[in-house]
């Protein structure tokens, strides 16, 4: 029997271990894979972890704005999929062009700023929508990795430069590979700068001195540099890197569901200000909702009556 196989996207990449998410046809720069487990037979059963990785390795994985349009629906799509838990965010390579590796490399500096858009293949002045024209559209990806009830597990292949270095710091872990894994945080020198996320919640992570160097200096780091700082979880061997990945994501998914996005949303609560605590207040309440209380309230108006709390303690 001949089994259905995704076509390779990268040097990491096990087709055996992956399906094509269906919907996602037309994507051109992003590539959406789900995990799955392929029987003798040829059955395919899913299992709880996608990958989602840029595929423009000739420019290091830029992105430009279709690009984000494509990362946002796609990392949506995993948020809204109840049997998915974790989501490895990666980059596919090596470069064809010069064998290079590569995460992500920021916003691709030809589609940049004043002139708002210098268009994406095929647009033209006439065809470019002036709503969509200059977007920072990546910073929606950013809170979308944030606030999604699931982990991001940054997979550093290569460099993480620019507005790639953000997404690494937004991630909920990364890890990275030992030989090919580069951090740079080049925005200052491209007359960029990510004041959000990008740059003070690293400080959070890694202290303010250590991140005020990455982002002044904009020198180069290795994986094992960036593990030290406690930027990332792990540097692993550069075959192994997706396999650690999934060892990961197979740890994730033996936890409770519930218990993990309670523990995201704490752990960002006090980052993340009011957002935060709305975030985290809506997932209680969604659990509140479950509780008798929360029904007799409901039941009661819908009754026309006054709500009965005799049953439920003022404490415990
Ligand atoms: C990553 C670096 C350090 C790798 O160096 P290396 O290995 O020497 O490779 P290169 O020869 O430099 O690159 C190979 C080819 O790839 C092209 N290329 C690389 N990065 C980009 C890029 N970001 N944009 C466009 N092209 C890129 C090279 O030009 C080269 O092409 P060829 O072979 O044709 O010469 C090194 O490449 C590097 O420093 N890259 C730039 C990193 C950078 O400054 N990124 C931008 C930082 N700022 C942001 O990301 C903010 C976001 C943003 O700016 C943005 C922009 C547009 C639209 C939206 C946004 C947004 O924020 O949403």
């Amino acid at each position: 029997m001949t089994i259905d196989l995704p076509p390779q996207v990268s040097d990491l990449f096990d087709p055996a271990r992956w399906r094509l998410v269906s919907g996602f046809g037309d994507l051109e720069d992003i590539t959406y894979h789900r995990q799955v487990e392929r029987s003798a037979g040829g059955e395919v059963s899913d299992l709880p972890t996608v990958r989602i990785a840029f595929n423009r390795p000739e420019v290091r994985n830029a992105f430009r704005p279709g690009t984000v349009d494509e990362l946002y629906r796609t990392m949506d799509h995993a948020r809204m999929t109840s049997d998915v838990a974790t989501v490895l965010l990666t980059g596919n390579g090596p470069s064809p062009k010069d064998g290079g590796h590569s995460f992500c490399s920021g916003g691709d500096q030809r589609i940049r700023g004043r002139d708002g858009y210098r268009y994406a293949d095929g647009e033209t002045s006439e065809s470019v929508d002036p709503a969509r024209a200059g977007r920072l559209h990546i910073l929606e990806v950013q809170r979308l990795m944030r606030t999604m009830p699931k982990v991001v597990i940054a997979v550093v292949n290569g460099w993480a430069a620019g507005g790639g270095h953000s997404l690494h710091v937004v991630a909920d872990l990364t890890i990275a590979s030992r030989e090919h894994g580069k951090f740079k945080q080049t925005d200052a020198t491209v007359g960029s700068f990510d004041a959000g996320y990008g740059s003070a919640l690293l400080a959070r992570q890694i202290g303010q001195k250590k991140a005020r160097e990455i982002f002044f200096l904009a020198r180069e780091y290795s994986a094992e540099e960036m593990v030290a700082m406690g930027a990332v979880n792990e540097a692993v061997d550069h075959h192994q890197l997706e396999n650690t990945a999934l060892q990961y994501a197979a740890d994730i998914a033996r936890q409770s569901p519930q218990a993990i996005r309670m523990l995201k949303f704490a752990f960002n609560l006090a980052d993340d200000g009011l957002a935060g605590q709305q975030v985290f207040a809506g997932e209680a309440t969604r659990m509140a909702y479950m509780t008798n209380e929360a029904v007799e309230g409901k039941e009661a108006f819908l009754e026309k009556r006054a709500p009965d709390w005799s049953a439920y303690p003022y404490y415990f």
